[in-house]
């Protein structure tokens, strides 16, 4: 839209956001927000359409809210933070979002930039303090783009080109900083005042290398898809679903970001490659950064391997050496959709599919048979085992709801069968994005559930207070499981699994792993009009999810609080 010649750019900032589609802005304001604030209250009852600012008072939770929101609407949140401390405060964020292709606008204020001769020069000693020869550069390695809104630009470009990128595949977040004195300066207009899709279409994959992927499988004895996000979006995780039972494809959600396949398709192998591989003579890896382990298990020699992403060199990470025969760049959806044309063409054995078929049954029910084994000692353990408290979260859970997982619950004892109902697993490990995250999936579809299963750890990492806070004042009422094993178990097994037959294996207390006395977790939603409950023996964790989920349905955030043991993933 063209800024008539009052606005300042602060008004065109936001205005051109709500024009580009962005409904949130989730923001953690400073001194450089003068400008916007004063945008915000000249807008009221104004027919100028602005993103609803959010008030969220720890920069991290506003990002993990925006992952959320994403990984939710589809569509892309802004944050916006104080110059450069909200900066830093973000970065854990920031991280998780890059690793997990996430198209976040995060913006921050730059100090003002003058002494004196504008309304918005320095009057607070924090404007020298708060300077950086380079802000960007905080940011640099973990963003698309990043740019600084100059004096005599229009701020609709600028809005539109940080957006177009970050929407564009292989997504990610971009950042922008915003000096107070442009923001507070009348804002120019804009050359062309169009609105078109956020970002650029993709490329088509090649269709030759797509044969001859297709041409792999069709001859493969035992393939394997290997993903860990092909299914983000509801046409691919459809198309996967409709490729693997078609050619009898068995799928493995290694590492999973996503639910990609549901639970109970035919095809679906579980969360772990590592027993598969050696058997498989066609990997098929689709959108995963780390498909296996290489020290713990990879194909086999002679295995061909194929590769299908965005970005199948995953070139923003340093050192990968994961096999590859065949790589493609393209996004799941077309990738799928063609190679499941090219296979048809290449009319692959029949015979081969039917017994492929027959094997994958087997290996399905002694898949079950374990599960079913586990549940049966696990129900009864105290403290409560991951795979009771994943039982019970099933029992009490409908088909649409979503779950989100930071060390909280294994994905791999969850009944998932929807698009869409399942978060976790960040691969940047940047700790603190479960809860934010939870507000961020209940903003952007309400009239669904959200549960958020966290370690204490976990919990903690996630600014409790900021979360519970934002989940009252924004009415986001979601359910909070904490699997509260009082430690820091993964740093525990780390050590294990470095030294196995090491001092810290045998001393009575391992040092930096211990979170003792643990608070009264339950308490802290209570400081914000929630509902707080803890369970240590098995028998009471169903009835407790329940009461928590009826005061959730009822618009009151819980919290349970569930004594673990480990983790069991
Ligand atoms: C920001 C950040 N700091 C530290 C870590 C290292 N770290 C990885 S797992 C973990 C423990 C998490 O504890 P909890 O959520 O209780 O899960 P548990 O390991 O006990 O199952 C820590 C500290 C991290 N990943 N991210």
């Amino acid at each position: 839209m063209t800024e008539s010649p009052q606005q300042i750019s602060a008004e065109a900032y936001l205005g051109r956001l709500a024009d580009r589609g962005i409904e949130y802005v989730f923001a953690n304001a400073g001194t450089d927000f003068a400008p916007i604030i004063e945008a915000l209250t000249r807008n009221t009852g104004s027919a100028r359409k602005f993103p609803r600012v959010v008030t969220v008072p720890h920069e991290n939770v506003a990002m993990a809210m925006a992952h959320g929101y994403y990984r939710v609407a589809g569509k892309p949140a802004a944050v916006m933070v104080h110059v450069t401390v909200g900066t830093a405060n973000a970065i854990n964020g920031l991280m998780n979002a890059t690793r997990d292709n996430v198209p976040i606008l995060l913006a921050a204020g730059r100090t003002p930039l003058t002494e004196t001769g504008h309304i918005a020069s320095r009057n607070r000693s924090i404007h020298w303090g708060q300077e950086a020869f380079d802000q960007g550069g905080m940011v640099r390695e973990f963003v698309k783009w990043d740019y600084e809104l100059r004096a005599g630009q229009p701020v609709d470009a600028v809005v539109d080109r940080a957006l177009d990128i970050a929407m564009s595949e292989p997504r990610g977040p971009v950042y922008l900083t915003l000096p107070r004195e442009v923001l507070a300066s009348p804002a120019i207009a804009a050359r062309r005042d169009n609105v078109r899709p956020l970002g650029s279409a993709p490329p088509a994959p090649s269709w030759r290398a797509i044969e001859e992927a297709a041409s792999f499988l069709a001859q493969a004895e035992f393939p394997l898809i290997v993903t860990s996000s092909a299914g983000r979006s509801r046409a691919a995780f459809d198309e996967l679903a409709a490729l693997a039972e078609e050619f009898a494809l068995p799928v493995v959600q290694n590492e999973a970001r996503d639910i990609n396949l549901a639970s109970n398709h035919p095809m679906n192998l579980g969360f772990a490659a590592a027993p598969f591989l050696p058997k498989a003579d066609v990997v098929l890896v689709i959108d995963s950064i780390v498909p296996w382990i290489p020290r713990a298990a990879t194909p086999g020699r002679n295995a061909k391997i194929i590769h299908i992403s965005a970005d199948p060199l995953a070139q923003r990470y340093p050192f990968r050496d994961i096999e590859a025969d065949l790589l493609i760049t393209a996004e799941p959806y077309a990738a799928l959709t063609s190679l499941r044309k090219a296979l048809r063409d290449a009319k692959a054995n029949g015979r081969a599919i039917e017994n492929r078929r027959k094997v994958v049954a087997v290996a399905r029910e002694d898949l079950e048979a374990k599960r079913r084994k586990l549940l049966d000692t696990a129900r009864n353990a105290t403290p409560i085992h991951s795979a009771w408290l994943a039982a019970c979260i099933n029992e009490v859970k409908s088909e649409d709801t979503i779950v989100v997982s930071e060390l909280g619950v294994p994905v791999g004892q969850l009944d998932l069968t929807r698009h869409g109902t399942f978060l976790g697993n960040m691969l940047a490990g940047g700790l603190g994005f479960g809860l934010g995250a939870a507000l961020g999936a209940k903003l952007a579809a309400p009239q669904r559930e959200v549960i958020v299963a966290v370690g204490d750890g976990s919990y903690m990492f996630g600014n409790p207070l900021p979360y519970h806070y934002v989940g009252r004042a924004e009415n986001l009422p979601t359910l909070t499981v904490i699997a509260n094993n009082h430690s820091w178990h993964a740093v525990r097994q780390a050590t294990l699994d470095v030294y196995p037959d090491g001092t810290a294996a045998k001393a009575n207390v391992m040092p930096l792993t211990e979170l003792k006395p643990a608070p009264d977790y339950e308490k802290v939603v209570e400081t914000c009009g929630g509902h707080g409950e803890k369970v240590e023996h098995p028998g009471e964790l169903l009835p407790a999810l329940k009461r928590c989920l009826d005061a959730v349905r009822a618009g009151t955030p819980a919290l349970l609080n569930v004594s673990t043991q480990g983790r069991h993933s």
